[in-house]
């Protein structure tokens, strides 16, 4: 089904659906100026490519609109293919009329991704950019849109196919060696096979370190608010959303299920999750939301934890620490302890360590917080060039991991050659996955039937 070479025309509107001020119509293929130039009041055929001519889009004699025609001749185009881009008014009626008649008159509908899935044939991108493509488009906030654009653009790929040509090259030399097996011949120097494959394992961690920030920017942080009732929990979620999102009320016990929604702070988004008070209760929903509680704490990358500062001791701490541990496994897990309700304080006793003092109802110590998300965040988008966002890399690349490390192991037993090979071009596959020089027909079906249509 994902023939990479194919050579008919297709067409989709590539604007959203709906009716907008205008939408832009694509056609792409060998015949795409054969196909649209009879409808069309000017010739296409002798304009030049990256240039627009205003004219009318007809069918059987009858106007259908005045339309921007842009014309982009491959290769030099976003699928390597001729192009035509065709800017129409935006009813959905003018849409569709445009749209059968490119059919009609010999156009197939693409599918999903068509258009990036030949630019990828095309080798105008590999398969991580055209995967960045996917993510731009869904870029929700400052921070994923950063992590796609360097994806799109090639940053990924070049740092993967430099650590791969370098494999390549004592892959090569192995080889060699195997073709001169009766000789006993080393052209591989096995000490600097040994250094290489220790650097591309550093490279390789700090990209898998990396997925566990790249993934949650690109869908937004999970950040679970946590504490016995009444602490101010939904209290907090609305004053972080700005909006009066869950209920609140002096009853312990208010919250039984969890609530969450999305804000973006400092151009990363955050989905903040509200959740049932924690405490030992013989009612059976509450006791339902409890669990739940503790589940939005495990699934979350950084847990909240609410305490009252009127009443907090440094013993509360450790045994909450304690539960926590033993309730949420995961070392990489960062939790923040807050003392709440400092608005009620009459003299500031003292505080545990380690503890930021708030006020969720009148907004003091709101913007530490916010600035201490962010930032924890951040140093996670730092420590390395590039950042994988994507499950498939991540999966590649732990699948490299384990194949370089039979490598090591190979060497420091000092086998054979021929069994080092095997190892090299196992390591060499799962790279090359990444970006696409090796495919298979089901991954690129998975990768480009979640595009759009149209893109
Ligand atoms: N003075 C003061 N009151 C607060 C503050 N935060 C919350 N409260 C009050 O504390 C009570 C409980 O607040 P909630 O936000 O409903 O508490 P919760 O932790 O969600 O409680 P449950 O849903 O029952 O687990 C309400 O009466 C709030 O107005 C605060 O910072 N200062
Ligand atoms: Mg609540």
């Amino acid at each position: 089904m994902y023939q990479l070479v194919r050579t008919d025309t297709i067409c989709a509107i590539s604007t959203a659906p709906g009716v907008g001020a205008i939408a832009v119509i694509r056609l792409s293929g060998d015949k795409a100026i054969e196909i649209c130039n009879p409808l069309f009041s000017g010739d296409i055929e002798a304009m030049d490519s990256h240039t627009v001519k205003y004219g009318a889009m007809r069918k059987g004699g009858i106007l259908l609109d005045e339309v921007v025609v842009t014309l982009f001749k491959g290769p030099n185009s976003y699928t390597g293919e001729d192009i035509i881009e065709i800017g129409c008014h935006g009813s959905g009626f003018i849409q569709e009329q445009i749209l059968k008649t490119l059919i009609g008159a010999g156009a197939r509908l693409a599918g999903p991704g068509e258009f990036t899935m030949r630019a990828f044939g095309n080798g105008k991108m590999d398969l991580s950019q055209a995967e960045g493509v996917a993510d731009l488009i869904a870029a929700e906030s400052e921070a994923a849109h950063s992590l796609a654009m360097n994806q799109m653009r090639g940053g990924f790929s070049r740092e993967i196919n430099g650590l791969r040509d370098e494999l390549i090259h004592f892959a090569s030399l192995i080889e060699l060696e195997l073709d001169f097996a009766e000789e006993d011949v080393q052209f591989a120097d096995r000490q600097d096979l040994m250094d290489l494959v220790d650097k591309i394992g550093v490279t390789i961690k700090s990209l898998l370190d990396s997925f566990a920030t790249g993934n949650v920017v690109k869908n937004g942080v999970p950040v679970a608010i946590l504490g016995s009732p009444n602490q101010g929990k939904s209290t907090l979620l609305n004053t972080l959303l700005n909006e009066e999102r869950a209920i609140v009320s002096s009853i312990a016990g208010t919250t039984r299920d969890t609530v969450e929604d999305i804000v973006a702070l400092d151009g990363i988004q955050f989905r903040f999750i509200d959740t049932a008070g924690l405490r030992d209760t013989a009612d059976e929903i509450e006791s339902m939301g409890i669990e739940r509680s503790w589940e939005k704490a495990r699934e979350a990358v950084i847990v909240l934890y609410l305490v009252d500062a009127n009443t907090v001791t440094e013993e509360e701490i450790v045994d909450l620490k304690t539960t926590f541990d033993r309730k949420v496994a995961g070392d990489k897990k960062k939790m923040i302890v807050l003392a709440n309700k400092i608005d009620l304080l009459t003299d500031r006793p003292k505080l545990p360590p380690d503890v930021l003092a708030i006020s969720a109802k009148e907004g003091q110590g709101i913007d530490e917080l916010k600035e201490e998300l962010t930032s924890l965040i951040k140093a996670g988008l730092n420590t390395t060039s590039s950042v994988i966002t994507n499950v498939r890399h991540f999966d590649a690349l732990t699948n490299a991991q384990s194949s370089l490390f039979e490598v090591r192991t190979g060497l420091d037993n000092s086998i054979t050659g021929d069994f080092l090979a095997v190892d090299i071009r196992k390591a060499l596959h799962h790279l090359g996955e990444i970006t696409g020089v090796i495919t298979v027909d089901d991954l690129l079906g998975n990768i480009f039937g979640r595009f759009c249509i149209g893109k």
